[in-house]
């Protein structure tokens, strides 16, 4: 047993002496605690009585960055260790389009038609169907683009229950405004085009105007980079980058069916578990 008394002499306990009693105390005490328990802890916040799902809110960059070309052309995309500086065919381009199908340009959209063929499943050569879905990815798509389309599907503008066509982001004249070149003898492979040569310009020639593809059959490095406004001059014809999705034949994985319809659908709608998401601001 351990004892304490004053010091000698004093008959009183000193400050220190009743510092060190409660020390020794602590330290020794076997006062019983109780152990916790599972029903201790909750996952009910402290200041409620009910539980709720856990949310998860997503603040994206929305910065003009996201408004230009998906595809710079200076870029290793397949990983070769070789820089993909133009449209490279065994490439598979993720896009609104579908790399395996092949596009008609009617009633102001393209209308997917019929299935691609050739080495890679990019090629288009009927002439009633003369756009590659692959190629229109690579010429047409800006990053906000791939962006919305794995989130949500892609930007719906017209979204009917027998049709649903995604539209281009809005790319604004100014240097947003980009061109694409690809030269060689397969260019009419991939486009109406049977010259070496073919430039895609893309931009809306005015705000909330609509979402242009503008293409000449010639190598025009300038096009998209010598005045203020982008894409101007000349041009062999003028598309509209609107695309008709989820068809009857279409190979889209991320197309859901909800009763007799099809829609592109996205991470969103996938995970999001019954909520509703604002996504449309994006
Ligand atoms: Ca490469």
């Amino acid at each position: 047993m351990i004892l304490f008394k004053p010091s000698a002499g004093s008959g009183r306990f000193s400050l220190s002496e009743v510092l060190q009693f409660c020390f020794f105390w602590l330290l020794t005490s076997t006062a019983p605690y109780a152990s916790a328990a599972s029903s201790d802890y909750s996952a009910i916040p402290s200041q409620g009585t009910t539980s709720s799902p856990p949310l998860v809110l997503f603040a994206l960059s929305f910065d003009h960055e996201l408004f230009k070309k998906a595809y710079s052309d200076h870029t290793d995309i397949d990983g070769d260790g070789v820089m993909d500086i133009t449209y490279t065919d065994t490439i598979d381009y993720y896009g609104y389009f579908e790399s395996d199908w092949c596009y008609t340009y009617t009633s102001s959209r393209f209308q997917p038609s019929v299935r691609a063929t050739g080495t890679n499943g990019h090629s288009c050569t009927t002439s009633g169907a003369p756009w590659s879905g692959n190629f229109l990815n690579w010429g047409t798509m800006s990053r906000i683009d791939l962006i919305r389309k794995v989130l949500y599907g892609g930007m719906r503008i017209t979204d009917s229950t027998t049709l649903t066509t995604l539209e281009r982001a809005e790319i604004p004249f100014d240097f947003h405004a980009f061109s694409k070149i690809y030269t060689g003898s397969d260019v009419e492979d991939f486009t109406p085009y049977s010259s070496s040569s073919i430039t895609l310009c893309n931009l809306n020639q005015s705000q909330s105007g609509a979402p242009l593809m503008r293409a000449k059959g010639t190598n025009d490095p300038n096009w998209a980079g010598l005045s203020r406004v982008r894409c101007q001059g000349a041009s062999d014809a003028d598309y509209i980058v609107r695309v008709v999705v989820c068809h009857s034949g279409s190979t889209d994985s991320s197309c859901q069916t909800y009763g007799s319809s099809s829609k592109p659908v996205g991470l969103i709608q996938t995970y999001h578990g019954g909520f509703w998401a604002d996504y449309r601001q994006l």
